[in-house]
């Protein structure tokens, strides 16, 4: 077995005064917080396709990254490489899942019966490695997008052979998923959108989005795969309309097409942003629709309108994050996939540890924020008193349903006065800020 990251050995918490920078100073991962470890908490996963196959390269350059496996050139003994390299980065960290698309782990052949063999060899190297490991897959999926074959979408294409390609993936992938333990499967739409509606046929795309997603359920319960499906909302790039546009958006389309039990969502902090939504609204709106799934951890960067998949060291966001997620409940199956790359200018592959480490450290100090706000309830206290009057009197005549415009209208008549009371934001935030700064 070949060492990839040499000179690296496991990674150890030494605590919020430690200087190293191969070091955790907040991700304690057997410490408890509240009734789980940090570490059943958080649930955190490598992304394969940012980590292993990801080579820096942008619209203006190409790669920059040194990767210790560069030198191998047969496509299978790379994939087979990457396998080894994917358990030792995780190990070394301590991260206890990773997740990734079909062609992430496998080369595509000439044809779907070549590739699918291919897939079927590296999958018994990663089970065959999963033996002795405590890393496990969080989710899989498809990569529906990359391929030329999937340039005006894949079930949404103008073409029924590309959609019939499609499902022939998923099917294999989610097969392999169900292979390897893992705990959910995502759908996110690629290309599944549209760049101009003089091309496009809008309600055919979607009824036929809707077929490929129960197509996938039938299969999943045929094979008996007990996953979660998870969508994951993404409103541009590389469409400009993405069909699966926010969590509001899905929601949306899962109940018109009586799918809303089979799915929840998987959301992604940049997605969230590019939607101009907060990442912390995209979880209160899965949260509150009992959607709330898994979360793909990264940040945008507010300057720039792309994907640009940063590592989240934001402690506002990890902080609000992790406070929807505790509010919901803590996760069942879904966890923290850091969907995030390095920067290019970080090539070196220490800079993959460093990266996880300072997201690993932002979500724990989230964490654990998070708990103590809600321990705490200030903020909990403050928004049930801001909805007093639905508790009582009319108020609370409306929440029950027993006025309608007629009752309210001559309510109003006999009333005096409207009296609002401040929102107070401003001695909100300050009251996060002190959380932060003090927990
Ligand atoms: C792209 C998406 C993608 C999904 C998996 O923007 O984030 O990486 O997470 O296909
Ligand atoms: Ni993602
Ligand atoms: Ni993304």
């Amino acid at each position: 077995m070949s060492e990839y990251f040499k000179g690296i050995s496991k990674i150890q918490y030494e605590g919020k005064d430690s200087d190293n920078p191969l070091a955790f100073k907040y991700y304690n991962p057997d410490e408890v917080v509240g009734d789980k470890t940090m570490k059943e908490h958080l649930r955190f996963a490598v992304a394969y396709w940012h980590t292993f196959q990801g080579t820096g390269a942008d619209p203006f350059g190409v790669g920059t990254a040194q990767r210790p496996w560069e030198n191998i050139t047969d496509p299978m003994d790379l994939a087979k490489a990457k396998v080894e390299a994917n358990f030792e980065f995780c190990e070394k960290l301590g991260v206890p899942f990773f997740c990734f698309h079909d062609r992430d782990i496998a080369p595509e052949a000439d044809n779907l019966r070549e590739t699918n063999k291919r897939l079927d060899e590296i999958v018994a190297v990663i089970k065959d490695r999963m033996k002795n490991s405590p890393v496990k897959l969080l989710w899989g999926t498809t990569n529906a997008f990359g391929n030329p074959r999937f340039v005006h979408g894949a079930s949404t294409s103008p073409n029924a052979d590309v959609f019939a390609y499609a499902a022939a993936q998923v099917k294999k992938a989610m097969e392999i998923t169900k292979e390897l333990g893992g705990q959910n499967y995502v759908f996110w739409g690629g290309r599944e959108g549209y760049e101009t509606l003089l091309n496009t046929d809008m309600k055919l795309e979607l009824d036929n989005m809707a077929r490929f997603l129960r197509m996938a359920v039938e299969y999943k319960k045929e094979i008996g795969f007990d996953g979660q499906l998870l969508i994951e909302p993404k409103p541009k790039e590389p469409t400009k309309h993405q069909y699966d546009f926010d969590t509001a958006t899905v929601i949306g389309f899962l109940r018109t097409y009586g799918l809303e039990k089979e799915f929840k969502m998987n959301i992604e902090a940049n997605h969230a942003t590019l939607a101009a939504h907060t990442f912390q609204h995209e979880l209160r709106v899965a949260a509150i629709n009992n959607a709330l799934g898994s979360i793909d951890a990264n940040q945008g960067d507010l300057l720039l309108g792309w994907d640009t998949d940063q590592f989240p060291t934001n402690l506002y966001d990890t902080t609000l994050a992790m406070y929807e997620v505790l509010k919901a409940g803590g996760f069942t199956k879904g966890g923290l996939n850091f969907d995030s790359k390095v920067r290019r200018g970080s090539f070196e592959p220490v800079d993959l540890f460093y990266a996880h480490i300072a997201g690993m450290d932002a979500f724990a100090r989230g964490l654990k924020v998070a708990y103590k706000m809600l321990q705490d309830g200030k903020f909990e206290k403050f928004i049930e008193e801001r909805y007093q009057s639905y508790k009582t009197g009319i108020g609370k005549d409306i929440v029950e349903g027993k006025v309608g415009f007629k009752e309210l209208e001559k309510y109003v008549l006999e009333l005096e006065t409207v009296k609002n009371t401040s929102g107070r934001q401003e001695v909100l935030e300050a009251m996060l800020n002190k959380y932060i700064i003090e927990s």
